[in-house]
């Protein structure tokens, strides 16, 4: 059996030491942090991503340099599985594991570990795929893990700057080439030809939409974006706006999906292009978050998150599904996190199952895979549509009875070339987005009239220690610290149509709080009074609490 090249490793690991008192863990979006401090880290996951490809048999892993919404001074690391999806669950404590070694000595001991603990037979092959977003210590940090991908011996493949999406489809494509589950051409070419013409078939004899604006936050989806324009040549006009990749300090700066989402308002650099009722989207630092958006006749600004696109996808699907004669057989469902806004949850709700699951991309994904077809999305604007295999072999085979079905079928057969379904990716879901409203014939207030938002407030609470939250029934209700969800109860209860929640960030070292109430400024009071609990339950320094928390 094979060993550990542990002369190779501690050779290189010592060019890249550990930075004392840092404790790296891999959450929720892999490992995030200041991107100076990340070297070590960039080096280990070289490794740990050549020992997760040889425990799959030498399949390709794929490693993401990305900070995604976060500044620019941030970066961070993710490693994909085989079919384009997140890590396993596992291998995140391993990771972190391995993260934490303090020295090179102690860092092949984690590695030993790992390799008998996970059965790693070390004489399979390692074969990764990389790539980074546009951040400038991206470089940098690829380098280090280039370092450590050649301790382990790894056969690879840089594909240089692109977005988080399409390395999640290149892992995909290179996994599955030549097998009767065959993804596509595994380059950013065979992305972009795959989804063009899947729209394009889709949106045929379809009027043209009117232009639409795109924020590519400064980052890397300006790029791919304007590729995909070129693609698309006169079936859809684009407009990419925030696409200054390389001035420093731009990337996410007053523009992107989190900045429209939590300001809950357009970007400023977009106020000077967009006219009113036309329709704008914003893309997220590496791509993978999209928010739709228009301001009205008065300047009003109206937003268009991810609850909307479930919306306006499901139903879209749903129709698909009938129209095919295929009700009842193909189920369709919802995967949603309590931040949904529970005037979406009704709306979905009365049309099609809907589960509630907590947040983060892997619970919602993995649920998902429940369904026959499986819409989810996070209100921040991250989801996707996943197909189940059996479903699509029943579409290629079923013999449709009517032209109208024959078109239904064709219709969802391409809605599964246009969906990129290794993740949420705001390029294949702005088409998606675009294809139903070219069918609906909707502009942008029409689609915004499907369900009219609850009024809604997220706050932050800085806490000594956000451990001692511990949630149920996807995160909507505490069980600890004991009897403060019984106090946040009592506090709802005042409030018309009123819902609160309390979960310890996965990301940021605060709890969240969020409230939705039927007028605006009682949604508001509501989040502050429930922020002022926790403040208080955790032992808050008075005199520094925040003056709005009543
Ligand atoms: C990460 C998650 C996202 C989630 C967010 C919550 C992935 C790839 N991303 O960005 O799904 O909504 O964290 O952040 O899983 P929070 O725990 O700080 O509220
Ligand atoms: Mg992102």
């Amino acid at each position: 059996m094979a060993a550990l090249p542990v002369d190779a490793i501690s050779e290189l690991s010592n060019l890249h030491p550990k930075p004392e008192h840092i404790h790296f863990q891999y959450g929720t979006a892999g490992f995030r942090t200041l991107g100076s401090t990340l070297d070590s880290v960039l080096f280990r996951v070289g490794i740990l991503a050549a020992l997760r490809s040889k425990k799959l048999d030498g399949k390709v892993i794929g490693v993401m340099v990305t900070a995604s919404h976060n500044p620019e001074p941030d970066n961070g690391v993710k490693l994909v599985d085989p079919r384009g999806e997140m890590l396993e669950n596992s291998w995140e404590a391993h990771a972190t594991h391995v993260a934490a070694a303090p020295t090179t000595a102690a860092l092949i001991e984690s590695l030993s570990h790992l390799v008998k603990h996970a059965k790693i037979d070390l004489s399979k092959p390692a074969r990764v795929v990389y790539a980074r977003d546009t951040r400038p210590s991206g470089a940098s940090l690829v380098k280090a893990l280039e370092d450590g991908l050649k301790a382990m011996g790894a056969e690879t493949r840089d594909a240089g700057v692109t977005t988080t999406p399409i390395l999640h489809y290149l892992v995909r494509c290179m996994n599955t080439k030549g097998t009767k589950e065959e993804y596509g051409d595994d380059s950013e070419e065979g992305y972009m030809a795959k989804l063009s013409g899947a729209f394009k078939k889709l949106v045929t004899g379809k009027s043209a939409l009117p232009p639409l604006i795109i924020d590519c936050a400064n980052g890397v989806g300006a790029l791919a974006a304007t590729v995909l324009a070129s693609h698309l040549g006169e079936t859809l006009h684009i407009i990419t706006l925030n696409d200054s990749t390389t001035t420093p300090g731009a990337l996410n700066n007053a523009c992107g999906a989190d900045y429209v989402k939590t300001t809950q308002r357009l970007p400023p650099s977009l106020a000077s292009y967009i006219q009113p009722g036309q329709r704008a989207c914003s893309l997220d630092g590496d791509a993978d978050r999209l928010m739709y958006y228009y301001a009205d006749e008065r300047g009003v600004f109206h937003m268009l998150d991810g609850d909307k696109i479930a919306a306006l996808v499901a139903a879209f699907i749903v129709e698909l599904v009938k129209g095919a004669g295929l009700e009842g057989e193909i189920n369709v469902g919802v995967v949603q996190t309590a931040y949904a806004n529970g005037a979406s949850t009704k709306y979905l709700s009365e049309r099609l199952p809907v589960k509630c699951v907590p947040t983060g991309v892997k619970h919602l994904h993995h649920a998902a895979e429940h369904y026959d077809v499986g819409v989810y999305f996070e209100a921040n604007g991250h989801g996707t549509v996943l197909f189940s295999p059996e479903t699509q072999e029943r579409l290629s085979s079923h013999s449709p009875q009517t032209p109208a079905q024959s078109t239904a079928i064709n219709h969802l057969l391409n809605l599964i070339s246009l969906i990129n379904q290794t993740v949420g990716d705001a390029l294949s879901d702005m088409l998606l987005v675009e294809t139903v409203l070219a069918h609906k014939s909707y502009t942008a207030v029409e689609w915004d009239s499907l369900y009219a938002d609850m009024p809604n407030r997220l706050v932050k609470v800085v806490v000594k220690d956000r451990n001692i939250f511990k949630t149920e029934d996807a995160e909507r209700r505490l069980v600890s610290p004991v009897g403060l969800q019984g106090k946040i109860d009592e506090l709802v209860r005042r409030y018309e149509g009123g819902r609160s929640f309390v979960r310890p960030s996965g990301t940021e070292d605060v709890v969240r709080v969020y409230a939705e109430a039927v007028v605006k400024t009682q949604a508001d009071e509501l989040a502050f009074r429930v922020a002022g609990l926790v403040y208080d339950e955790t032992g808050g320094d008075p005199a520094k609490r925040p003056k709005e928390f009543i």
